[in-house]
């Protein structure tokens, strides 16, 4: 029966949007997995602090302040790599609760621009790198809304169903070539940012978000379920794998205590 192997020491993982969350979780999950972690994000003080971190833990980390939706930075960011054994597309967000009839085009196209072509963009500039490790893993961190609507939903919506078309594609595309593309979609992770950003910084709007649900999923639930994805033997696809936490049937159908 084929187990899965520790990464050779030489195998770097990529994530994006590791300044907190979901990505900061992942590369702590990565790192001690055995894999040299390159933190990417907007926030350089939060990386290089999470680097450090690890480093002191004995773990390999290093800080790269990146902005994904910056196609210039990140060809740029490619050129410090030969080879690259896994790339976490993690970088994106919500912005806005607002009805189909009211919402902000800005909001739209900022979620575009971060949920799917950021993802383009690395996807594209490192699929060279991680087809040239013999063995590389692209995940592509989408979510429930890329897979279900929701009222209220239609902006963060439209794009995690890109991100995940943007996944199921490239599947197709590069089948053949020793690049696996899994995409992992989770439903409700409470996170320190996720429901503060989406609603512009309101404590009140984002604490309801999460009222009376007995456990959320935690950022480390899925950073868990990233790096058990990633660690499979290699010829192991997964496709898409979707969790939530089990207070959550469905997009719309969420028990809270009174
Ligand atoms: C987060 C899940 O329900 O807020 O990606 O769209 S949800």
């Amino acid at each position: 029966m084929a187990t899965a192997a520790p990464p050779a020491a030489s195998r770097i993982a990529v994530v994006t949007g590791a300044s907190s969350g979901i990505g900061a979780a992942t590369a702590r999950r990565l790192a001690e997995a055995g894999y040299r972690v390159v933190l990417t994000a907007r926030r350089k003080d939060r990386i290089e602090a999470l680097a450090e971190e690890l480093n002191g833990a004995g773990h390999s980390a290093v800080a790269y302040p990146l902005d994904v939706t910056d196609r210039a930075a990140v060809d740029e960011f490619a050129t410090a790599f030969e080879t690259i054994g896994v790339l976490v597309n993690n970088a994106g967000g919500a912005l806005g609760a607002d009805p189909v009839a009211t919402g902000d085009p800005a909001d739209w196209r900022a979620m575009y621009e971060t949920n799917v072509i950021g993802t383009l963009n690395l996807t594209q500039a490192l699929l060279p790198k991680l087809e040239a490790s013999g063995d590389g893993v692209v995940v592509v961190v989408s979510s429930t809304a890329g897979h279900g609507t929701y009222e209220g939903g239609a902006g963060y919506v439209a794009a995690k169903h890109g991100a995940h078309v943007l996944a199921e594609t490239l599947r197709l595309e590069i089948v053949g070539t020793p690049v696996r593309v899994v995409e992992i979609a989770p439903g409700m992770v409470k996170t320190e940012e996720f429901a503060l950003t989406r609603f512009g910084g309101d404590t009140e709007r984002a604490a309801k978000v999460y009222e009376g649900v007995a456990e959320p999923l935690t950022a480390d639930d899925v950073a868990e379920t990233i790096t058990w994805a990633v660690t499979r033997p290699s010829h192991v696809n997964v496709d898409l794998l979707v969790l939530r936490p089990r207070a959550q049937a469905s997009n719309t159908k969420v028990h809270r205590e009174p």
